[in-house]
């Protein structure tokens, strides 16, 4: 049994949901008391780099690390990528007060994979309109031809969350958020994953991901 989450697998209904709309919400996915060190864990991360953030951070043996390296994450990983599957990178989504608007974007337009990936966005506060929620475009994953400015304005959906939910959505799926116009910070961790026959282009050519490590691993070299 896994404590610190609250589910082993996902259902069929659920892949099915996440290849039909290109992401998926689960909710309540990190237990409670799991959640409570994690914010503890990027208290003090937050304190140690002393400025807003948003680059890789994570301490070796702590419950951040734990979480990135939780089997059952990559097992799910794995269920929604259609096979085994590896992590690629982790990330503290931060959103201070006052900042912070992500233009819509696929995260396979900064690093191109030539197969499939994806992210699990954990919220470590509870995300609203207000604080600079996620937001996503349904089917945006299998029309990769189409940019933002093809939808209408009605065809993205915002996703608030609960502090411990997850939204899971495929590399190939448009996703933005807008500003924080609430005093307090809003705050995320992502954690992205790779099937393992997948490569990633480097500039010149293309590496096989699974030969490499995570990005966020360099950290502790
Ligand atoms: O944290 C956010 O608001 C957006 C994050 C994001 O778009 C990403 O990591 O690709």
């Amino acid at each position: 049994m896994n404590k610190n989450l609250t589910k082993v697998s996902l259902s069929v209904e659920e892949i099915e949901q996440y290849n039909r709309n290109g992401f998926l919400l689960i909710s309540n996915l990190i237990s409670l008391g799991f959640l409570e060190n994690i914010k503890i864990n990027i208290k003090k991360v937050m304190s140690q780099m002393g400025r807003g953030i948003r680059e890789n951070s994570y301490y070796k043996d702590s419950h951040l690390s734990e979480l990135i390296s939780d089997m059952t994450l990559h097992h799910m990983a794995g269920q929604l990528l259609d096979g085994k599957s590896s992590r690629y990178s982790s990330l503290l989504q931060l959103k201070k007060a006052k900042t912070g608007k992500f233009i819509f974007h696929r995260d396979n337009q900064y690093i191109k994979f030539d197969g499939p990936g994806l992210n699990f966005w954990f919220a470590i506060t509870s995300t609203t309109s207000e604080n600079g929620c996620l937001k996503v475009i349904p089917w945006s994953h299998v029309s990769i031809e189409k940019d933002v400015d093809d939808y209408e304005e009605s065809e993205i959906i915002s996703v608030p969350m609960n502090a411990g939910d997850c939204l899971v959505f495929n590399r190939l799926t448009l996703h933005g958020s807008g500003i924080n116009e609430t005093e307090y910070d809003r705050l995320g961790y992502s954690i992205e994953f790779h099937r393992n026959d997948v490569n990633a282009f480097n500039g010149k050519g293309w590496d096989l991901l699974v030969d490499k490590k995570p990005i966020e691993d360099k950290l502790n070299c």
